[in-house]
């Protein structure tokens, strides 16, 4: 008798819950009520605060495939927005991510037959690009394969608890077949970074553990076209390389040290934007004239101190760290060291074809090239 008491109690509990927690895909379609009222981004202003979010994600664009692998072409486009359970009595929305680190992939860097071995957070480089909604609570699972050699870590750039920040602590040092699930609440708004913070960080980063991450305002960004750029570099011989250390003291003198062999070093020989060397040469990207355009664009890129990414033809308002709401300024080039990233707002005034590329004319020939038609 206790033990059917303790069902049913389980039971109602569960019932509660449900009743108070919605979890929502992106294919629910809603009628527009005749009192329904337009912002400015066509969000109604008197719905409910779950249809609110829901057609925010849509307007976000975001993917009803969350387990997608996307190609160079697709990452352009393709924003997870994890799991989501909206607490409609809270107001309160929660997103839930799973990155799988898997070393020993081989992937395609270039579309003339150029592979690299990759360690992969769910088998892309860069790993997805998350998004979400300042003050959203985020969960993002980290399992570490336990067929892999090496532990790894997930470091999320922006406001977040220490043990959320993939250094110190279990979440520092993931080691094979274990997990660690970090956790924070989104804030600021902006365009960030995340990477695994394992030494030797800079070739677990150049290995292919990064991606980006977006926090929306909770007040939208006026409505564009958005595509997301993370510009990054392969360094092809890695078995030259180790942890980067303080040079070893000459004990007969110390003002000097003795020197390392003579190697290959830590040097890129292929450049992309969104992991593949020319894909938008090949694949140039279709835009509108008088279209409005956003890129959220990271530099990723280990062993060279910057990057940059230039546009022919136009110029571009641009909102460093995406953490404003209005362009600072207009310029036709940014220049971003390693981890930098803003956000990049055009619109297209004549017709025809222009390059975008970095301008560091080296990085440009060896892949960091494309073209917007
Ligand atoms: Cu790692």
């Amino acid at each position: 008798m206790t033990q059917k008491i303790k069902i049913f109690g389980v039971g109602l509990i569960s019932l509660l819950i449900f009743s108070s927690l919605s979890n929502y895909t992106l294919n629910e379609t809603y009628a527009q009520a005749s009192n329904d009222k337009n912002n400015k981004n066509g969000i109604k202003e008197n719905r409910g605060y779950t249809e609110k979010i829901i057609q925010y994600d849509k307007d976000k664009n975001c993917s009803k495939d969350l387990d997608k692998i996307p190609n160079a072409t697709e990452y352009l486009t393709y924003f997870n927005c994890g799991h989501v359970e909206i607490d409609e009595g809270k107001n309160n929305t929660a997103r839930e991510f799973t990155l799988i680190v898997e070393e020993n992939q081989i992937l395609p860097i270039s579309n003339q037959g150029h592979k690299f071995k990759a360690w992969t957070y769910n088998g892309t480089i860069p790993g997805l690009t998350m998004r979400m909604t300042e003050g959203d609570v985020v969960k993002i699972t980290v399992i570490n394969e336990g067929e892999n050699n090496f532990s790894h870590s997930l470091h999320t750039h922006s406001i977040h608890p220490a043990e959320s920040d993939g250094v110190e602590g279990p979440g520092g040092t993931i080691i094979p077949g274990q997990n660690f699930t970090y956790t924070f609440t989104a804030s600021p708004y902006g365009v960030y970074p995340y990477h695994c913070h394992v030494n030797p960080i800079a070739d677990h980063i150049n290995r292919g553990l990064h991606g980006m991450f977006i926090i929306d305002p909770k007040e939208p960004r006026e409505q564009m076209q958005e595509y997301a750029m993370l510009m990054n570099g392969y360094d092809m011989n890695y078995e030259l390389e180790g942890p980067i250390t303080l040079p070893v003291v000459d004990k007969k003198d110390p003002t000097e040290f003795v020197s390392e062999e003579e190697g290959g070093g830590r040097e890129n020989e292929i450049y992309t934007v969104n992991g593949k060397a020319f894909e938008y040469m090949d694949n140039p990207i279709k835009l509108n004239q008088g279209g409005d355009y956003r890129v959220y664009l990271v530099n990723m890129l280990e062993f060279d101190l910057i990057n940059s990414f230039h546009l022919h033809g136009n110029m571009f308002g641009y909102i460093a760290s995406g953490t404003g709401e209005e362009p600072e300024y207009k310029n036709d080039i940014v220049t971003l060291s390693q981890g930098d990233r803003g956000i990049l707002e055009f619109k297209p005034e004549f017709s025809g074809k222009y390059m975008f590329h970095a301008h560091q004319t080296e990085f440009t020939d060896l892949g960091w090239m494309g073209f917007l038609t």
